[in-house]
């Protein structure tokens, strides 16, 4: 699978294949969202096909139980698992802290859940995602349909006390349309630039009427695999 990659991939492809070894026979897997984590699905079918790995998958998104089946991931529930022993997920930043930023893909409610019911969080990304200040990726908020507009609002106004260099709110859209997540909610993208008090923000927010979930990862991760282009892995 490797040959063929862009450096890009190749980094990629490379913390997604490092990630799978720590994936043991019996385990009960969250599997994450994302390019990235489609390496890691992919690797972790391969183990599964080759060595006859038995592991139960739960997925963080549909995107992701589709590709999980195609290749052989025994496949099941958050709640039929009860408790998961390892998640793997990809991010849109870190820090120094291992505190991240998730949900580029859409998926951050649905990941958190998962990675918070797991023994033990590995997040594998390309050296792009490391920052010295979370905030420059717009931070993800899910919220219900009704009365988006009035929790947006309600979300400009506790941004105005807080430590963030920019303070625009965007609606996320799927070409003409709002976008829906798996729960049935919309994301609003907070462009923050950057986030002085990362774990202020995310109690902050989740306090709003009306918002599910922050794109905030905050003392969750356990450990982070960083790819590099030419192959090389480093662990943070
Ligand atoms: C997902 O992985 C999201 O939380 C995050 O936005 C995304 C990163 O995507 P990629 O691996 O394609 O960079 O878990």
């Amino acid at each position: 699978m490797s040959r063929e990659l862009s450096p890009i991939d190749k980094a990629k492809f490379v913390a997604a294949r490092r990630a799978v070894d720590f994936v043991e026979d019996g385990m009960r897997v969250g599997l994450g969202t994302g390019s990235t984590a489609a390496f890691m699905v992919r690797c972790l079918g391969e183990r599964v096909q080759q060595e006859g790995l038995r592991i139960r998958g739960v997925p963080t998104s549909s995107r992701t139980a589709a590709l999980a089946r195609e290749v052989g991931i025994d496949v099941v529930t958050l709640d039929e698992a009860r408790w998961l022993d390892l998640t793997i997920d990809g991010a849109d930043e870190f820090d120094g802290d291992l505190n991240l930023i998730k949900g580029g893909g859409g998926a951050h409610l649905q990941e958190k859940i998962v990675a918070t019911a797991s023994d033990q969080m590995i997040v594998i990304t390309d050296a792009a995602k490391e920052v010295e200040t979370l905030g420059a990726f717009p931070l993800p908020v899910e919220v219900i349909r009704f009365g988006w507009r009035a929790t947006q609002a309600l979300i400009g106004e506790v941004l105005v006390g807080m430590d963030v260099l920019g303070r625009d709110i965007t609606l996320r859209m799927n070409g003409d349309a709002p976008y829906v997540t798996d729960e049935g909610n919309h994301i609003l993208d907070l462009h923050l630039k950057r986030i002085g008090n990362p774990r202020q923000m995310a109690m902050v927010l989740n306090q709003v009427a009306g918002v599910v979930e922050n794109g905030l990862f905050i003392d969750i991760c356990d450990r982070v695999i960083v790819g590099h282009g030419d192959g090389r892995v480093e662990t943070r």
